[in-house]
């Protein structure tokens, strides 16, 4: 049986998914991909889940592409073709991207340390990060040649505007959980010896809210930032009138009149 790169469990309505090679900080390799899609796959068909955390195992997070990986490493045989980096982004980190943005859950990036890389676009691409206070963000990218990929050229410059998204890449510096908070690049930077109690409570409120909600307020914000005032008012219109029709809306609104805690339970 493969290692088990990638692992999930459950806790309620919470799904934790856990980056499982703390030997190479949790760096990908096609197994890991592979592992990772499935569990996805997994989030997106359990009705069950109702809330995703995507945390590492060990001290890193994620250090982005494994850089030892024989599939990436640079050819260097004389008159050997040049590996083709784009075919990976195409192969692995655009599919993965693209499946963590339609979750139909929230999702948190639980930053337990070094996000590096395609580790950090990882992070970034999901709904809330949470990141331990002794975590780092790196855009390692420009150290070895590379641009931000993974979505890390569309998620830098929106979260913290083009003069610091530049700032980032082009230098590769290491960017601590603290500073990255400040300048509005995550949720949140907790006290490593309350890390895992926040994530815990945060993934358990978010799993008790209207995911329908949750889910849309991402589709419609990333939507809306393409769009004219007036088209993303019509857009907020239309998933309203969506909205209003299901079941949680009904009970959000019963439970406010009768003042009793509602029970939210669309996906
Ligand atoms: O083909 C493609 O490239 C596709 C493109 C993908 C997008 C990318 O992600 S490109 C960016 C790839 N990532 C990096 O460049 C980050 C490389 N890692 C680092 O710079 C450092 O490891 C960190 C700054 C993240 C952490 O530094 P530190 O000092 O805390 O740890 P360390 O000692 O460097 O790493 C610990 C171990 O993990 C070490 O192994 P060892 O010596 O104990 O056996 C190290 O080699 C390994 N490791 C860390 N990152 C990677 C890795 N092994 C393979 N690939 C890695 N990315």
């Amino acid at each position: 049986m493969a290692d088990a790169l990638v692992l999930s469990a459950q806790s309620g309505g919470v799904r934790t998914i856990t980056l499982n090679r703390p030997q190479a900080l949790n760096s990908f390799n096609a197994t890991m991909h592979r592992q990772l899609a499935a569990a996805l796959d997994d989030v997106r068909q359990d009705r069950g889940v109702r809330c995703l955390v995507l945390t590492g195992a060990g001290r890193g997070f994620c250090a982005g592409q494994d850089l030892a990986d024989p599939e990436v490493a640079p050819a260097t045989a004389p008159g050997a073709a040049p590996t083709d980096v784009g075919s990976v982004i195409e192969r692995y980190y655009k599919p993965l991207a693209l499946a963590l943005r339609a979750l139909p859950v929230p999702v948190i990036a639980a930053v337990n340390g070094v996000a590096a890389g395609a580790g950090a676009s990882l992070a970034l691409g999901c709904d809330l990060v949470l990141a331990k206070r002794s975590a780092s963000f790196i855009q390692a990218f420009s150290k070895i040649g590379l641009i931000p990929d993974a979505g890390g050229t569309w998620l830098l410059p929106r979260l913290v505007g083009r003069a610091q998204a530049l700032g980032l890449a082009m230098t590769g510096d290491k960017l601590p959980a603290e500073r990255a908070e400040q300048m509005g690049l995550i949720w949140k930077c907790v006290d490593d010896t309350e890390f895992d109690t926040a994530v815990a409570e945060l993934a358990a409120r978010l799993a008790s809210m209207p995911t329908q909600a949750l889910v849309a307020t991402r589709v419609v914000m990333d939507e809306s930032a393409q769009l004219s005032y007036a088209e993303a008012l019509s857009l907020e219109g239309r998933w309203q009138s969506r909205l209003s029709a299901a079941h949680d809306y009904l009970e959000g609104v019963a439970a406010f009149m009768a003042k009793r805690p509602a029970v939210f339970s669309d996906r």
